[in-house]
């Protein structure tokens, strides 16, 4: 008879399971060790810290549709896995997570017997349910292949997310019997499953909605990433002539330079895109959850559904109309529904284009009156180094199909705000729980997919510092990204909020995060002055390494200058 362990590594070849991510301990060394020989099909990374195995899954997840699995030792993956876990959640990410209770055949001992990690009766199946999609305890062998199937499983159903498999020890090691039900079939079976699309009777309200609409609005989400449906979105707006802002995690579902684009909507957004949405009259919302930071907290002068017909389409139908009641909500994969209703303009789009084309022609000058991606600051050399300037230069400085990780803090409001994005799908960010330390793991992630592009991650000195080990990861595999830190030597957007002559806890060591990549055996350099920025490019490039390029930044600049929400001076 089979063990269950031999039958879990046939269940992730079976599902095309291409990465399994983490550290061994407890009953999954036995699983790691049946991984030795199969790196044609199955790939092992080894990682520092659960986090980085957790994030890098996120980040892959994100960019393939598909779940990577991280397997490690219960008692780790229910504490330092966790963050990339909630962020996978949070940013409706597949993910499989193999783990045990490392419970040496006394499970039933409280966790106050627990002890140096054996006996692990904390109950790591509770704390992994309150952030997955699912979690199954096995309690025997055969649990713990159909458990593993079913969380690959769920981890790709309807909206993906991280689905968990908690095994007792002995369950690991086991016997399965084949004969007798429940029966063991093939792992690929469970995913073959069509995507959800709209009835088309609903996709024809839409365009009813649509033709009779004078100032339309699409607002793109995370969805269109998720989806993979950057295409159709353009394809729609273009039909239409709409505007098109994004959230931000949908930053970048078009590209930032489309005619059509008006920027990110949001505390941290455009200008542009928060008045063509406050002006619309119908809002179409595709895959974005509307969140606060999205909707400025509610805030009637950008999104009103008593001046708005709101169109919101959503794989999960909770979501749709949770934040604002609808005109009419659609329930499927964006992809599939923006398909249908590209379809289904014609003729009614050409029809109706007469009444939007005063809104169609008022766009580029709003786009101006509003300095769209611009600030004075982003043309202007220093040392140190302003945060605008700096985005302007990466973006001088990179080619166009450059993938970014973006992480916490300044640092990414700058980035978010400031950076044009050039192409579609091509900005990746921890918008589910902004948890610092997410960019550097999630660029060495995502480059397992985009080998032949260049992949950015941005960070700030905080966030670089949570998850630095993962320079030592993308080293022994081989992933050479470029981290850009924007070094302020504190929390600056903590700081930046504290008052004058009574900062506390908020300024740190100054740190060479340079020399410490080189450390690594990663190419490292800090740089004071933007002028040098292009060269520390070019070298971190050449050296074929992963890199880092650590900037000095002028503490000075505020992104409350443009922020949405911001409290001003005199605002009481
Ligand atoms: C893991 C984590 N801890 C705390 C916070 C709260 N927080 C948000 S921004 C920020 C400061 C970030 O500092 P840094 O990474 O240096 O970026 P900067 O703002 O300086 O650009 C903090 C502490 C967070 N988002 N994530
Ligand atoms: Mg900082």
């Amino acid at each position: 008879m089979p063990t269950a362990d031999e039958l879990i590594v046939q269940t992730l070849e079976e599902a095309g399971v291409e990465y399994v991510i983490g550290i061994p301990g407890g009953g999954t060394g036995q699983i790691y060790n049946l991984l030795y020989g199969k790196e044609d099909r199955i790939k092992t990374i080894l990682v520092r810290h659960e986090q980085v195995a957790a994030i890098m899954a996120d980040a892959y997840g994100r960019a393939t549709g598909r779940p990577a699995a991280i397997m490690g030792q219960g008692l780790f993956m229910a504490s330092n896995a966790t963050f990339g876990i909630m962020e996978a959640m949070l940013s409706s990410s597949p993910m499989v997570v193999i783990t045990d209770t490392s419970d040496g055949g006394v499970g039933f001992h409280a966790a106050n017997q627990s002890g140096a990690g054996e006996y692990g009766s904390m109950d790591i199946t509770t704390i992994l349910k309150t952030m997955s999609k699912y979690t199954t305890l096995a309690t025997n062998p055969k649990e713990a292949v159909i458990g593993t199937q079913l969380a690959i499983k769920h981890a790709t159903s309807g909206r993906p997310g991280p689905a968990c498999v908690v095994m007792r020890s002995a369950a690991i090691s086991g016997e399965v019997d084949l004969e007798s039900p429940p029966f063991i079939h093939n792992a690929a079976g469970y995913l073959n499953t069509a995507k959800p699309q709209s009835a088309p009777q609903d996709i024809q309200r839409a365009i009813d909605i649509l033709s009779q609409s004078q100032r339309p609005v699409l607002v793109a989400g995370n969805g269109v990433h998720m989806s993979k449906s950057h295409q159709q979105l353009q394809e729609l707006a273009e039909l239409w002539n709409m505007p098109v802002a994004t959230s931000y995690k949908g930053k970048s579902a078009i590209a930032e330079t489309h005619p059509l684009s008006v920027g990110m909507v949001g505390v941290y957004g455009q200008e542009a895109a928060n008045r063509s949405v406050g002006e619309a009259d119908t809002v179409v919302v595709v895959g974005a959850k509307l969140t606060p930071q999205d909707t400025v907290r509610e805030r009637p002068s950008i999104f009103d559904p008593l001046r708005q017909k709101i169109i919101q389409i959503d794989i999960d139908d909770r979501n749709a109309g949770w934040t604002f009641p609808l005109e009419l909500g659609l329930i499927g994969d964006a992809g599939s529904i923006l398909s249908q209703l590209v379809e289904a303009s014609q003729p009614a789009a050409a029809n109706s284009a007469a009444g939007r084309k005063a809104w169609a022609d008022a766009l580029p000058q709003r786009k101006q009156d509003n300095s769209f991606y611009d600030d004075p600051e982003m043309h202007r050399d220093s040392s140190p180094v302003t945060p605008q300037r700096l985005v302007a230069l990466l973006n001088e400085n990179l080619s166009a199909d450059t993938v970014f990780a973006l992480d916490a803090g300044n640092n990414r409001t700058w980035m978010a705000h400031l950076y044009q994005a050039r192409q579609a799908n091509t900005f990746f960010s921890p918008g589910g729980t902004a948890g610092m330390g997410w960019g550097l793991p999630a660029a060495v992630g995502l480059k397992l997919v985009y080998k032949d592009r260049p992949v950015v991650c941005v960070t700030g000195d905080g966030g670089y510092m949570m998850t630095v080990n993962a320079l030592s990861t993308a080293v022994q595999y081989d992933l050479p990204i470029i981290c850009v830190v924007f070094n302020d030597g504190a929390l600056g957007m903590v700081r930046q909020h504290q008052p004058e002559g009574r900062r506390i806890a908020s300024e740190f060591v100054t740190t060479d995060n340079g020399a410490v990549a080189r450390g690594f055996g990663a190419f490292g350099i800090q740089i004071g002055d933007s002028r040098d920025l292009p060269d520390a490019i070019r070298q971190a490039q050449a050296s074929g390494l992963p890199a880092v390029i650590d900037v000095l930044i002028d503490r000075g600049p505020s992104p409350d200058d443009w922020r949405a929400d911001a409290r001003r001076a005199g605002e009481t």
